[in-house]
């Protein structure tokens, strides 16, 4: 077998007036079309289209980074830090089944392609994902985090129990150099089955003095390693909703002077929200929390620091965000969705708590709302399908998820269709590249800019960066604009995003030159 599809260029040059390089940038001229509509009385609908000319201007130096973790001890931290060794060492590593070598399957800008265009004889065009734009190599990031747990990422690795053993072995003398930093631990947000391991702690309960001190780590880890830009995730227990209240977390003021006052509502996750924020640092949140209380958007907005959020988007959820999204085109209504899973990790355990599994609940509830709303020929208004989630702590299978999902639909002719799908999977390799997708998508954000009609300088985007939304289940996005779930539009506006930024089209699969050549 030979592929048809021609090798990869390795860098992309667009000769295109409108696209102008530098030494240093690269700007577009790019025209964005859309339509507004307007229904009138009688059940017409006029459209209209509109045309808005934007400038992108991207910067091409690929800055030396950072990767902070919080809960850089946990399953997918250690996963995510013994899998970069392994990749930047070239380990292989015998099992079973053979010898293995590394990769980065499941990132998307590692490990997927997009279509750049056609060849001379009309061949689809294919180039890795990473190539559209400069992009920081997983293999350059420098990382370090915070952990309650004070293992050294060794051990950290072995208590996971999810890469093989003979992997273990070889990665094991570089990671027991690594020990996560102290870090904050308000017992009343993550479940009281996570005390035990509680043992790395910044001393005392001042939350003033608790974002200070984050703020110092992350200063310090910066200008230690000479670091041009540091980018913190959370990827630590779930904590529980935090309540919002009005003078308490409602606004950037009141949240910043709740802190000075350590109130009780404030949560672990805000603290270094908050902390990245006044380091200029971006925050990506992988739980499902409402760490980005409204002050805390509000801050992140004055200050002009993207933040990203919240848990990312693995197994189940990226199923349904395409199944639900499929029936629901196809003119099939899925009137039932059932999902169950149960798994047997530290995760796992920490949401067999009550109100832990609620903020889970939450984010992996809403992820078809988009698509039901988008169909009103199938929904009348209000209408939405039965969804239940129930999550289940199985310790003997640790790692190693099972997700159990029907799909009740109705079909032509009052007929029912049922789809039952058993997954089973390795939750924390699913999840580790996406923390990868998310950093580097964040970084390359960091050098757009654009400009319209009435600006006088370029810009940043919004700083809630719904960009990040395929690797995430219950994307925050600027406030006032619409959530997008499903994970075909989601990987669009990324793709149509960064060929914007070198002055292409968005994508379509039109194939104009096959039809009417
Ligand atoms: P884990 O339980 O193995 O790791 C979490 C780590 O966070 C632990 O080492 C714990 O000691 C630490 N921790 C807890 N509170 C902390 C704090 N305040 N500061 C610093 N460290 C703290 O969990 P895992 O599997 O790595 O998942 C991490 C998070 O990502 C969880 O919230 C999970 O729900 C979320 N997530 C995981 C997915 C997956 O597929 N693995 C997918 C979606 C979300
Ligand atoms: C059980 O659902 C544990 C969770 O942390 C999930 O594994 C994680 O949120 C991934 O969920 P999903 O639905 O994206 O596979």
């Amino acid at each position: 077998f030979t592929s048809e599809i021609p090798a990869a260029p390795t860098t992309v040059r667009v000769n295109s007036p409108n696209v102008h390089y530098t030494n240093t940038h690269i700007y577009a001229d790019y025209v964005y079309n859309n339509a507004t509509i307007q229904t009138n009385p009688d059940g017409t609908v006029d459209v209209n289209p509109t045309e808005t000319r934007y400038h992108f201007k991207t910067d091409l130096k690929i800055p030396r980074v950072g990767l902070m973790m919080v809960g850089w001890g946990g399953n997918n931290g250690s996963t995510l830090t013994a899998s970069i060794i392994a990749n930047r060492r070239g380990i292989s590593w015998r099992t079973k089944d053979g010898i293995k070598t590394p990769n980065y399957f499941g990132s998307v800008v590692q490990a997927s392609t997009l279509k750049l265009g056609v060849d001379a004889k009309g061949n689809d065009m294919y180039i890795p994902f990473s190539q559209i734009l400069p992009m920081v190599h997983p293999n350059e990031l420098v990382l370090g985090g915070w952990d309650i747990s004070s293992l050294n990422l060794a051990q950290a690795m072995e208590r996971a129990k999810v890469l093989d053993y003979d992997l273990q072995r070889q990665v094991a003398s570089e990671l027991e150099l690594l020990k996560p930093l102290p870090s904050i631990y308000y017992p009343d947000f993550i479940a009281a089955n996570q005390s035990d391991r509680a043992d790395n702690l910044i001393p005392g309960t001042n939350k003033k003095e608790h974002l200070e001190h984050i703020r110092n780590d992350i200063r310090e880890f910066k200008s230690i390693n000479r670091l041009d830009k540091v980018i913190v995730v959370w990827t630590a227990n779930t904590e529980r909703y935090a309540e919002i209240i009005p003078g308490v977390n409602d606004t950037a003021d009141n949240l910043l002077a709740a802190v000075e006052k350590s109130h009780s509502e404030i949560a672990p996750s805000t603290i270094f929200a908050l902390a990245c924020i006044l380091e200029k640092t971006p925050f990506i949140n992988g739980s499902p929390q409402n760490t980005f209380v409204p002050g805390c958007i509000e801050l992140a907005e004055r200050e002009r620091v993207y933040i990203g959020g919240d848990d990312f988007k693995s197994g189940q959820t990226k199923v349904k965000s395409v199944l639900v999204d499929f029936l629901v085109n196809a003119g099939i209504k899925p009137i039932g969705i059932t999902s169950y899973n149960h798994l047997g990790n530290n995760d796992g355990k920490n949401l067999s708590a009550p109100k832990q599994f609620r903020s889970k609940e939450i984010s992996k509830s809403n992820v078809v709302d988009d698509m039901v709303a988008a169909n009103h020929i199938l929904y009348k208004p209000g209408e939405h399908p039965d969804h239940v989630v129930v999550i289940k702590y199985v310790p003997s299978v640790g790692d190693s998820k099972r997700a159990l999902d029907e799909y009740f639909s109705e079909i032509f002719m009052g007929g029912k269709n049922t789809i039952s799908i058993y997954n089973t999977c390795e939750d924390s390799l699913l999840a580790s590249p996406l923390i990868l997708d998310l950093v580097i998508i964040t970084e390359l954000m960091t050098r757009i800019e654009y400009r319209i009609e009435g600006m006088a300088n370029f810009a940043p985007f919004d700083s809630v960066l719904s960009i990040l939304s395929f690797m995430l289940k219950a994307p925050l996005v600027p406030s006032g604009t619409p959530v997008v779930n499903a994970l075909s539009k989601q990987r669009m506006a990324m793709e149509n995003l960064f060929r914007a930024c070198i002055g292409l089209s968005p994508q379509n699969d039109m194939l104009l030159e096959h039809k009417a050549p």
